[in-house]
């Protein structure tokens, strides 16, 4: 018998999001941002992609909108993610049901229409995701990612990169050659058991200092953390430097519902207590939290 449409098995092993996550000690100010998270299907409404490297559990956007509530935030922007490919539908669907709540981050195929980019556009998406991450996607070549970023920057949109540390010796001069503002993921994910102030994530601080088109997710931490939850106190010294370096150019999110943990599904009250240790004074947390993320996705709420 063949199965349902829709139908889906997750990945062995796979660890689905904690449904009951304790409440924040740190209060978020009025109208912050959740930068950085995903909705997973319905896989029986939104089909995960065949070309996916993994299967989550679903992860909808009406359980989004409950944790941003009790997490105490008001906005989000929802990235795609490699489980869905190209397939925007899940994203389109989120956006378009947020009351202007959420903004966008699309994964598209090199042969997208203008006409689909506009309609895109119109939902709320903001950008474009390009991820290099080996185990996630299949290489891409770069001549059809510039086409791309050539195309979407007279919409205003922007690029999320996604790499880890080591792939970036190799990439540095492409990313820095793209022509619209440059979002990285989770610091560019440093090991960070090597030295704050190393050649690694020297690099990486390089690339902001340089090109001031170039922003950061301070994201991650229960991605990156080797001392693990619930402080992640070997992640604080990298967080605080960039935000304290680039408080203009910072994002920060949950994650949400954290696709591919392997060492445990970290609680998202305790992610947002990670926060006052990286931005420590009121006014960062407000530039990161609030100003940053409104600047960049809801410019026209922005006086
Ligand atoms: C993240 C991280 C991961 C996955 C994806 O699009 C994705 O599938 O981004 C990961 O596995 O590290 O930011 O969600």
């Amino acid at each position: 018998m063949s199965a349902a449409p829709g139908a889906f098995e997750k990945t062995p092993g796979w660890l689905d999001w904690d449904s009951s996550p304790s409440r924040p000690a740190f209060v978020p100010p009025p109208g912050a941002v959740d930068a950085h998270c995903h909705v997973f299907g319905p896989g029986a409404q939104f089909p995960y992609a065949p070309q996916r490297k993994y299967t989550p559990c679903d992860a909808s956007r009406q359980q989004l909108v409950a944790l941003r509530e009790h997490l105490g935030f008001s906005r989000n922007v929802v990235v795609q993610a490699t489980c869905h490919g190209s397939d925007n539908r899940a994203l389109v669907d989120a956006l378009a049901n947020s009351d202007g709540t959420m903004r966008g981050i699309a994964g598209v195929a090199p042969d997208i229409r203008d006409e689909e980019l506009e309609e895109l556009d119109t939902a709320g998406v903001r950008g474009v995701r390009f991820n290099f991450v080996k185990r996630l996607v299949d290489a891409l070549p770069r001549e059809p990612l510039i086409e791309i970023a050539e195309r979407i920057a007279p919409l205003g949109w922007h690029i999320v990169i996604y790499f880890e540390a080591q792939e970036l010796p190799e990439l540095y001069e492409f990313f820095a050659s793209l022509p619209t503002t440059v979002v990285v993921d989770h610091m560019g994910r440093p090991d960070v058991s090597r030295p704050v102030d190393g050649a690694e994530f020297g690099l990486f601080l390089r690339l902001l200092r340089e090109h001031d088109n170039f922003w950061s997710k301070v994201t991650c931490p229960e991605r990156l953390s080797q001392s693990g939850p619930p402080d992640y106190s070997d992640v604080v010294p990298f967080g605080r430097r960039v935000v304290e370096e680039f408080p203009d150019r910072v994002l920060w999110g949950t994650d949400w519902p954290h696709p591919n943990m392997k060492t445990h599904m970290p609680d998202d009250g305790k992610l947002v207590d990670f926060i006052p240790k990286i931005a420590p004074t009121p006014k960062l947390q407000r530039k990161l939290l609030v100003d940053n993320p409104m600047r960049l996705y809801w410019p026209e709420e922005v006086n």
